[in-house]
């Protein structure tokens, strides 16, 4: 069986990452919709050989799908999501639009793919930042249990799309030029400089960055006692979303044990030795590649239940457009 399926967001950096995924991984396409905003509308896109032209996602007619994948931000997902439910395609949503609401699945394949049956309509793909740390994290929370996490990222500016990108590309350009800088899309200087904000701040002093890993964690793991401890800083990386993990686990757990059983996980690649470079970083090793790269798995020194790792992942491949596709082949095996 073939499917048609739609691409809301296609000419931004997610979209496009979904639509090559789409291509790459096989997904049984009868017809591709690219679709996109006033702004994108017209242009082209490529899809297994052919250009296929952007529709204006406020004219389409989302009967004509049966999946739509959603790349835009959260006021387009608002708008047009549930036009496309009423329509009678399902979407897979990667804005932070529905991901709280309760009869919204957010789904981790590796994690809970169960969830997939869930659905109402709308299934929620979660942040960049909380997937990656949830496929290193979710088999210990499975085999020793965890009472909470301490994490700090590391995040690469493509996270903020592709203005964000062409400022750290211009902003190091001119600096290496000796030249005067604009600041546009972030807060201050993003290049040669690491920036403690992302996204706007809630009333508790963490930002919705963080808030996000807090809350996305506990449901998708269910479990509302689990703490999440989260600094989520910006840095002059183009692709590739690094963190440092700190976790406390209800039973004691040895590193050798979580290495062998990361090894053994689904979507885990573990590059783990205490030699040089024996570890894995955003542009050497993930970028480009699907899985979650997991290295320096210690014994925390400070505490008996103890576990740090450093967790690496490409923020728009698995942090977002193949966590989406995955969640698509869920869909269909599931029988939509
Ligand atoms: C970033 N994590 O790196 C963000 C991008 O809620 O899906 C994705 C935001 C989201 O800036």
């Amino acid at each position: 069986q073939t499917y048609n399926v739609a691409v809301v967001g296609a000419t931004g950096l997610v979209g496009e990452a979904m639509i090559e995924l789409l291509e790459s991984r096989g997904f049984p396409i009868e017809n591709l919709y690219p679709l996109g905003s006033d702004n994108s509308a017209g242009g082209v896109v490529y899809f297994n050989g052919k250009s296929r032209r952007v529709k204006n996602v406020a004219d389409f007619d989302f009967s004509q799908v049966q999946i739509a994948l959603f790349a835009a931000g959260a006021d387009v997902a608002a708008q047009y999501a549930p036009v496309a439910v009423e329509a009678g395609a399902v979407v897979i949503d990667n804005s932070s639009c529905f991901r709280d609401e309760p009869e919204v699945p957010l789904i981790v394949p590796e994690v809970n793919p169960e969830r997939i049956h869930d659905h109402c309509g709308i299934i929620a793909n979660p942040n960049c930042s909380t997937i990656q740390m949830l496929v290193a994290v979710a088999p210990i929370y499975r085999s020793a249990g965890i009472r909470r996490i301490n994490v700090a990222t590391y995040q690469s500016v493509s996270g903020g799309g592709r203005k964000a990108v062409e400022e750290l590309a211009r902003q190091t350009a001119l600096l290496l030029n000796g030249q005067d800088i604009d600041v546009q899309v972030f807060p201050k200087q993003m290049a040669f400089n690491v920036l403690p904000q992302i996204d706007g701040f809630d009333d508790n002093g963490y930002t919705h960055e963080e808030m996000k890993m807090v809350n996305e964690t506990r449901k998708i793991l269910e479990d509302d006692d689990i703490g999440v401890n989260p600094t989520c800083v910006r840095v002059p990386v183009f692709f590739g979303h690094s963190e440092a993990v700190h976790i406390e686990t209800r039973e004691q757990i040895s590193a050798l044990e979580v290495r062998e059983m990361l090894q053994m996980a689904p979507g885990v690649e573990v590059i783990d030795e205490a030699v040089d470079g024996g570890w894995a970083t955003p542009v050497t090793e993930a970028t480009g590649k699907d899985a979650v790269f997991v290295s320096r798995i210690r014994e925390d020194i400070s505490s008996e239940n103890g576990i740090d790792m450093w967790v690496v992942s490409d923020n728009l491949r698995k942090g977002a457009a193949l966590n989406a596709v995955q969640i698509a082949e869920l869909l269909v095996q599931a029988g939509l």
